[in-house]
């Protein structure tokens, strides 16, 4: 390389990464989180043709069309919702992201969660810290043999039902996009989302956020599912519809839910954050050392990959 290639990394990516990058002769510059104004006097003063970013820095249309310097806008961490990729696309400019570094953190909460409902762990947590010994409330019931259902059984989905058959659940399995043939080693592959809602105890969501599945755990879906069941999303916000959920919460439909992810966040003070039923978490699915470390890592790999192949071109003396 005989002019370095510029990287600006915001947002605090892991310090791994920025060390595979500077060992491979990239010049990097690290910057806390940017707003857009921001951003675009950074790159127009000091041009990058690499930006890093997690998910504070929001990459918008404005800053594709107030520079023109990038050549790649790499996120550490899965989906892309941060940067506009149409408007990179119309720039010229490749994205890219880590889908799966942080798989294994989402696992592992949804594991806790569904712990967390059985028992009511939190509850009874915050009840000795309010300085109360309160054993009548706590009754919980036991994982073992009661029937999870999965809504999507992707890499994450997947993993989650070997976990889950570990603690003696049943595993049931719905997911489109895959083969029964495929699932069947996870999982119980069901035909339809009508089986999982109607025959499961708990529900865990793990499909991406598309048009298809906005809402698609709404008043319908409730409608069939059992009495006392109890509901996870640790996937994305909006997936689940809240409102459907405090009025099936308030039947007495469901017995419990544990939400990390919101259709807005962080969500409106309202019923959803007064519920003793409902386990409220801030967005933490990724927020592991590891998870971090393995995304800025599979990040830094794509990077160096990219300018390997386009080095050439990109280069005027
Ligand atoms: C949709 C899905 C799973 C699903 C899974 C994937 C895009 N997509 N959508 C509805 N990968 C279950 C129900």
């Amino acid at each position: 390389m005989d002019v370095k290639v510029r990287v600006l990394v915001c947002d605090g990516v892991a310090k791994k990464a920025v060390q595979q990058l500077t060992g491979q002769g990239f010049e990097v510059e690290e910057t806390k989180a940017l707003a857009e104004d921001d951003l675009i006097r950074k790159l127009s003063a000091n041009p990058a043709e690499c930006l890093i970013v997690r998910s504070s820095t929001k990459v918008t249309r404005k800053v594709f069309e107030s520079v023109n310097c990038l050549k790649l806008v790499g996120r550490a961490g899965v989906g892309v919702d941060n940067i506009d990729v149409k408007a990179a696309t119309g720039a010229k400019v490749k994205v890219m992201n880590t889908p799966g570094g942080n798989s294994n953190a989402v696992i592992e909460l949804t594991v806790g969660f569904i712990l967390c409902l059985a028992r009511q762990i939190p509850k009874a947590d915050r009840t000795m810290k309010e300085g109360r010994w309160e054993k009548k409330t706590m009754m919980g019931i036991e994982v073992k043999g009661k029937v999870l259902g999965l809504v999507g059984v992707g890499r994450i989905g997947c993993e989650v039902a070997r976990r889950a058959r570990a603690l003696g659940m049943e595993v049931l399995g719905y997911d489109p996009y895959l083969a029964a043939a495929v699932l069947k080693d996870a999982c119980e592959p069901v035909a339809s989302l009508q089986d999982i809602y109607r025959r499961s105890d708990f529900i865990s969501i793990h499909t991406p956020l598309t048009d298809e599945t906005r809402g698609l755990v709404g008043s319908e879906a409730f409608a069939l599912m059992k009495d006392g069941v109890r509901i996870v999303n640790a996937a994305r916000g909006g997936i689940l519809d809240e409102e459907a959920l405090l009025k099936a919460l308030n039947t007495g439909k469901v017995a419990g839910a544990a939400l990390d992810v919101y259709s807005e966040e962080p969500p409106r003070q309202g019923a959803l954050l007064e519920d003793d039923r409902l386990i409220l978490t801030p967005h933490i699915g990724a927020a592991t050392g590891e998870s971090q470390d393995t995304c800025a890592d599979m990040l830094a790999d794509q990077v160096i990959q990219f300018f390997a192949k386009n080095r050439a071109i990109n280069v005027v003396n």
